[in-house]
């Protein structure tokens, strides 16, 4: 943490608004910011009951709006809607009927375009064949697709039922998906026959068998299969269903219910500290409100805009930057399946100039990606309609900024850093894009309505420009409701620390100027590439392997993923080390959660750094794992030649 925070104390760059930009933007000076943001801390409640007015359709007016009983929070209490109704019925009531919803672009180059009205046909229809599967208000929906059309249908479909979604990312592996399908309960499973991936197929379907084999998953009465790559994949009888063929069969139209405003919209598990991911809960109204109002002010998004956002809709930057946020404001949204380097590097550049994108919002871990593969292929296109940039996943080192600024924003669009979280649900800490001096590395200010604040170990305020913990000291409206089954972990995890504060789990500093400088996870927590996993998880995984004893993981500073994974492994008396090994152990984790959790490493060592009551000292093996010198204390080590051990192992490779 003390490096990080020496070198952002250099960062003296500022970039102020464009004048055209603020010009026309909705908050359009730093003044006008801190007018809305004190008006948000005087009188919250009235500050988001006129944003829940403004932005979204209610079937029934709320009595309160918030009741706070910490951990819990409900907002806009006795208030009735329909998340989908708020994202297609209202635009399709108007002329945006006609406008496009979602632009899809597929991997191998297909294009399709499905307007507001499209949209809500396909909605409608898949509510029909959900609920003639069964499916009713408070069940669970796991979806398991590519990133196609049909993934935002099913979504949406779910919230017109009030069936809670909870969607797992394709690149998870089947032992995951069992989990978390078994952890949520889930009715049914919606996948695909497969899904483009750097011209090859991912085979969602097999996993979908693998993990529902036997009696594995005994919540799960059917799978519904949509065809996308016309691959070949077994078919259960009375089990498996084509999505092609119950379309068939049912109407175009749906009447949506109306749920209360708390109902779980979506369940979406995240990597936290211990072995089992948690199933972060998000509500309807809250939730909704959050997404809309941010992609709003933060992006700054227009009637006339095409926004795109890289993120795969199987983490919660794609559900609320691709689906919920864009299309509650009756945006068009830009949807990609496949790889950023298919078939070249430059696919995204190109997709900007061909469908003419005017807001771009990707990860820094893809900016540092382009930044290697060379300036020469944002060149070779034209990417003047861009007008806003934006990060989010990880800390944005501020050369990758710069590039992103100079190459792609040709030194003319505001890049919004935004901090937030699968728990906060919306953007929390970012740039106003027409108001905020831009610092590179930074995500500046928390938005109106965000009281963050940075606290010591103790849960004391840090004074000045020293660092500590991230916490947000006030409810907000699509903060996290709950840990799926697990009421005592959502506690413990998030409001424990501060009693009743919440607790990001992340370092943080905030400079002189009141600019929040994120440095990272404090907890258990890998950010890979931008994807949150957790060490327990990937010990677990390792554990798992007979040939494995003990296994210790750790992030190591990695210049592309931000973070690489290294798991040092001691193994059971039978087994030796060897590359051989390695590399079994390496497929075995790819197996076991999936390839984005494959350690880039594997040392071998016949034993970890423990204290003497036999805590892993995950700070010895950081060090030893980035090739650098042990910082700190270790006097509390039990054995201290495992670390001269260690590295001698490392200086003989
Ligand atoms: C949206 C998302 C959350 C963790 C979070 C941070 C890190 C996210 C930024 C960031 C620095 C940012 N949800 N993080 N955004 N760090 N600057 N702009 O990523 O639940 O998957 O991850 O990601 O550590 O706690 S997430």
């Amino acid at each position: 943490m003390a490096e990080d925070i020496t070198s952002t104390l250099k960062e003296e760059r500022r970039f102020p608004p464009p004048a055209e930009f603020s010009g026309r933007a909705r908050v359009r000076s730093m003044e006008e910011y801190e007018a809305l943001y004190r008006r948000a801390e005087e009188d919250p409640e009235g500050f988001w009951a006129e944003r829940a007015q403004e932005l979204l359709t209610w079937d029934q007016p709320w009595e309160q709006v918030l009741d706070w009983q910490p951990p819990r929070a409900r907002w806009f209490v006795g208030g009735r809607l329909n998340a989908s109704v708020n994202c297609l019925d209202r635009h399709v009531a108007t002329w945006r009927r006609n406008k496009a919803a979602i632009i899809w672009e597929g991997e191998p180059g297909e294009v399709r375009t499905l307007t507001y009205l499209q949209l809500w046909r396909e909605v409608c229809r898949f509510a029909n064949v959900l609920r003639k599967a069964g499916c009713e208000a408070g069940d669970r929906v796991v979806l398991y697709m590519p990133m196609v059309p049909e993934l935002a249908v099913a979504m949406l479909a779910c919230a017109r039922l009030g069936v809670t979604h909870s969607i797992v990312f394709g690149g998870f592996s089947a032992s995951a998906i069992r989990d978390r399908v078994n952890d949520a309960g889930a009715k049914v499973v919606v996948t695909a026959d497969g899904g483009w991936r750097r011209g090859g197929i991912v085979p969602l379907k097999d996993s979908v068998d693998a993990a529902l084999e036997g009696d594995a998953c005994p919540s799960v009465e059917g799978v519904i299969v949509l065809r996308r790559t016309g691959q070949k994949v077994a078919m259960e009888p009375g089990r498996d269903i084509w999505w092609h063929e119950l379309m068939e069969t049912v109407d175009a139209t749906c009447p949506p219910v109306s749920v209360d405003s708390e109902h779980p919209l979506f369940i979406l598990y995240t990597s936290g500290t211990t072995g089992k991911p948690k199933g972060v809960v998000h509500s309807t109204g809250g939730y909704l409100l959050g997404t809309a109002w941010t992609s709003r002010m933060v992006f700054d998004l227009r009637e006339e805009d095409t926004y795109w956002c890289t993120a795969d809709i199987g983490w919660i930057t794609g559900h609320s930057y691709i689906v919920y946020g864009p299309l509650a404001n009756g945006a068009t949204t830009v949807m990609y399946e496949g790889a950023p380097n298919w078939p070249e590097p430059d696919r995204f550049w190109d997709i900007i100039e061909r469908h003419r994108v005017n807001i771009f919002y990707t990860a820094p871990t893809a900016i540092r990606a382009f930044i290697r593969w060379g300036d020469r292929w944002p060149l070779k296109h034209d990417l003047s309609s861009l007008r806003l940039l934006g990060t989010v996943g990880e800390p944005i080192n501020p050369e990758a900024w710069i590039w992103y600024h100079r190459v792609i924003g040709k030194a003319r669009c505001p890049i919004v850093d935004t901090w937030w979280q699968t728990e906060t649900g919306a953007i929390m800490i970012s740039p106003l894009p027409g108001a905020t001096p831009l610092v590179p590395g930074s995500a500046t200010r928390p938005l109106p309505g965000v009281i963050a604040d940075v606290v010591d170990g103790d849960g004391q305020p840090v004074d000045g420009d020293q660092g500590g913990y991230l916490v947000i000291r006030k409810p907000w409206p699509s903060m996290i409701r709950g840990v799926w089954g697990d009421p005592e972990r959502f506690e413990k995890t998030y409001f424990s620390q501060v009693p009743g504060t919440y607790f990001a789990g992340d370092g943080v500093r905030q400079d002189a100027e009141g600019n929040f400088w994120i440095m990272g996870r404090i907890d258990d927590v890998i950010n890979v590439s931008g994807h949150r996993l957790g060490t327990m998880e990937i010990e677990s995984a390792l554990v798992s392997h007979p040939a494995v004893a003990e296994a210790a993981v750790v992030g190591r500073p990695d210049d592309l993923k931000g973070q690489a994974i290294v798991a040092f492994v001691s193994l059971t008396g039978d087994s030796d080390p060897s590359p051989a090994l390695g590399e079994t152990l390496r497929a075995h984790v790819a197996a076991e959660i999936g390839a984005l959790a494959r350690p880039e490493e594997v040392r071998f060592t016949d034993a970890l750094p423990k204290t003497r009551s036999g805590k892993i000292m995950r700070r010895l093996l950081q060090d030893i794992a980035a090739n650098r010198d042990t910082r700190g204390d270790t006097t509390t080590l039990e054995d201290a030649t495992v670390l001269d051990r260690l590295r001698k192992k490392w200086d003989e490779r």
